[in-house]
């Protein structure tokens, strides 16, 4: 036996058989060195994705607090893809930066506008890419020959709202013609318009010429209506009296919907801000508002414009907004819209909404 073990087969067979162990061992070699290589890419990939991500989300963050003037472009999430399925934001969005530097030395353009914006789609949209926004917000501004003002507004809101991780859209309803402005209805119609192309379920409503000076006064909605331009520099940084609800104010839906909406026959400058608190007071609502620190604002300091002159019949209107208010408001709303634009960073919807003593054409 010893022996013939020892001698083993014949030559050439005992050769293939060494060849086949070295091609075998060979093999296995290979395969250990293959599966150890991919565990270790993965893990190292992994290891890698993880920390960039967290890297440029430390980056992110750190922009938007050094930059916080007119060239704050952070937009918070554009580093991260989303995930399968979104958990939805915080109460709290921690892009915040608090307060910021506001000014109007320097003119802005929309294509300096557009440029600080790139993830803002057309019409003015913005989702949250990093997680489900809380609610849907359509800002209307109300507007007629006031450019310059809205490049400003767009220039530094939309880096703010954008913070905010809110789900929004642009709104300026331009009152097309010459006759008295009318702001209330021209806030009807963008409620209106807004409602025919998206699910909103807030509605800010801002002048076209007032900025935050503070991210945390959020453009959002609260269980009660909110007031958001508490203390505007052109009143002192202070709240000029307390029914005051002028500037920017937001309302749910249902909030909107319960006082039927702005009052449609206030034509020219005053008393539509002292009838909409009648109307939210009269339903049984209450203001909520930020402090007087958060809530502060700039007016970019304007002239009156034309065709707006102080209305002398608010006194007598806001006097009778009890009775008013149940026929004159959503339920009682005519315009005739003569065209919408999809603009980079808004949506231009221009309006007919007639006149006092003049109803809208068609
Ligand atoms: N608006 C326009 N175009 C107009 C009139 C008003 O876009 O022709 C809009 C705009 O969004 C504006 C808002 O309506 O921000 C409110 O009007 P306003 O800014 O004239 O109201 P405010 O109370 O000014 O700020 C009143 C006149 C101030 C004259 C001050 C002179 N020193
Ligand atoms: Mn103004």
């Amino acid at each position: 036996m010893g022996k013939n073990l020892t001698v083993g087969p014949p030559l050439p067979g005992r050769g293939l058989h060494v060849t086949c162990l070295a091609v075998m061992l060979l093999c296995g070699l290979h395969l250990t060195v293959t599966l150890l290589y991919y565990l270790d890419v993965h893990v190292y990939t992994g290891l890698m994705v993880r920390r960039v991500g967290s890297l440029l989300a430390k980056e992110g963050l750190s922009i938007a607090a050094n930059n916080t003037g007119p060239s704050s472009t952070a937009a918070p999430g554009r580093s991260r893809s989303p995930p399968l399925r979104l958990q939805p934001c915080p109460e709290t969005s921690p892009h915040l930066v608090g307060p910021l530097k506001i000014e109007f030395s320097q003119l802005v353009s929309l294509e300096g506008a557009k440029k600080i914006n790139p993830l803002v789609r057309e019409g003015g949209r913005f989702t949250p890419v990093e997680c489900t926004a809380l609610q849907k917000v359509a800002i209307i501004i109300p507007f007629r020959n006031r450019l310059q003002h809205l490049n400003y507004w767009l220039y530094y809101l939309h880096p703010i709202l954008q913070r905010q991780q809110l789900d929004y859209g642009v709104y300026v309803i331009n009152q097309h013609g010459e006759d008295t402005f009318n702001r209330a209805k021209l806030l009807n119609v963008g409620f209106t318009e807004a409602l025919k192309e998206y699910d909103y379920n807030c509605f800010v409503f801002s002048d076209v010429d007032l900025i935050p000076m503070d991210d945390r006064n959020i453009y959002k909605c609260y269980s009660q209506p909110r007031h958001l331009a508490v203390s505007m520099d052109k009143f002192g940084f202070r709240l000029p009296y307390n029914q005051y609800f002028g500037g920017i104010s937001a309302l749910s839906r249902e909030q909107h919907e319960k006082i039927n909406g702005f009052p449609n026959d206030y034509w020219g400058w005053g008393g539509e801000d002292d009838d909409i608190y009648n109307r939210i007071v009269f339903k049984g609502m209450s203001i909520s508002r930020p402090s007087n620190g958060i809530g502060k604002c700039r007016m970019i300091r304007h002239d009156r414009d034309k065709n707006n002159a102080p209305n002398p019949q608010r006194f007598n209107r806001i006097a009778r907004t009890r009775q008013t208010m149940e026929h004159d408001g959503l339920n009682s709303l005519k315009y005739k819209v003569l065209e919408v634009k999809k603009y980079p960073l808004y949506t231009y919807v221009d309006v007919d909404i007639g006149g006092p003593g003049r109803p809208p054409s068609g």
